[in-house]
């Protein structure tokens, strides 16, 4: 093995992770990109041996800061360590130690320095009324900061339904006019939906970037097709009931135990594109229908106003 890779199984193993934890999480991630079993090994590659580690800046703007919770509590404990493996995070408020003037500073540096090279990962929807005054950090609005800062990537992620779409800062009656970050700045984004997003699709974005020299494939929505492709319905385990007509009419209720379809409680299933089913959170723990919540279309444009009320059909 080349010294590169043995530092690397040597790093993990530093940090609790084993080298079979790695490659569990290597054939899932692989899966959920839809490639075949082949590429395991050429997926651990990426994270073990990168060949670049591409700059990334990661800004916030108006949102609740669960995508970065997500991912920093993902599926797997140490994804966020994996996700340092492979890039370079240039800066990111949440986890850098700098603050104030000083993390100002370094954003400023980060986008000289790497000027029509970085990733750019966005999370959050950016007030457009009254030049932006709707949201602010450290003086600058979201929308300037937006402006500066994003044309400047070479590729840019939404990620979360709030950059992808706007989320609920968009619902109505919506008075400081945010919208997502591709309106805001007219541009085309790749976007990772979800409230939150799942974090695989966004390091699975990322790994087929780096091992195939390309963003995925996208849907009308702007959205990865290996992650976005099918319906959760399509993919439910509840599905038979469905189709058997075998509905849970109340929380609580004994079809409820049974694990019958939520349909009738307005699970919004049948209308949602996203691969919970499948890659499932938490360590691969569980999802919403799973865990006995109907599906709220948590990744579908304007899911706040679109979807609601979440309770019925
Ligand atoms: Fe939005 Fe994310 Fe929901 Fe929260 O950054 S998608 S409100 S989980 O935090 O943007
Ligand atoms: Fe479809 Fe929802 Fe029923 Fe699953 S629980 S089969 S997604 S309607
Ligand atoms: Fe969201 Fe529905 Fe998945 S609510 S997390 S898309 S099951």
């Amino acid at each position: 093995m080349k010294k590169k890779e043995e530092e690397f199984y040597e790093r993990l193993e530093q940090k609790g992770i084993t080298r079979r934890d790695f490659m569990k999480f290597c054939t899932c991630l692989t899966a959920t990109m839809g490639l075949s079993a082949s590429f395991v090994g050429k997926v651990a590659e990426v994270f073990a041996a990168p060949a670049e580690r591409p700059p990334v800046i990661y800004l916030n703007f108006a949102e609740c800061t669960g995508c970065t919770e997500a991912l920093l509590r993902s599926m797997y404990p140490w994804i966020d360590e994996l996700v340092l493996e492979i890039l370079n995070i240039a800066y990111h408020e949440t986890i850098m130690a700098a603050a104030g003037h000083q993390a100002e500073e370094v954003l400023k540096e980060a986008v000289k320095k790497y000027d029509g090279k970085f990733i750019c990962v966005c999370e959050g929807a950016i007030g457009t009324k009254y030049d932006g005054a709707y949201g602010k950090i450290g003086g600058q609005t979201f929308l300037k900061m937006a402006k500066d800062v994003v044309p400047k990537a070479k590729a840019v992620i939404a990620m979360g339904s709030c950059a992808s779409f706007g989320g609920i800062q968009a619902a109505k009656p919506n008075p400081g006019g945010f919208v997502s970050v591709g309106e805001a700045l007219k541009i085309k984004t790749v976007n990772i939906p979800g409230c939150p997003p799942n974090p695989v699709n966004l390091v699975g974005t990322i790994v087929n970037y780096l091992l195939l020299g390309k963003l995925p494939a996208l849907d009308a929505a702007g959205r990865p097709l290996f992650a976005y492709g099918k319906t959760i319905h399509d993919q439910c385990p509840r599905r038979g009931h469905f189709e058997m007509g075998e509905f849970v009419p109340e929380f609580g209720s004994k079809e409820a135990e049974m694990g019958w379809c939520l349909y009738q409680l307005g699970c919004k299933g049948p209308v949602t594109y996203n691969n919970c089913p499948v890659a499932k959170f938490n360590d691969g723990t569980s999802w919403p229908v799973e865990a006995g919540h109907p599906c709220i279309g948590c990744s579908e444009p304007d899911f706040w106003d679109k979807m609601s009320p979440f309770y019925e059909m």
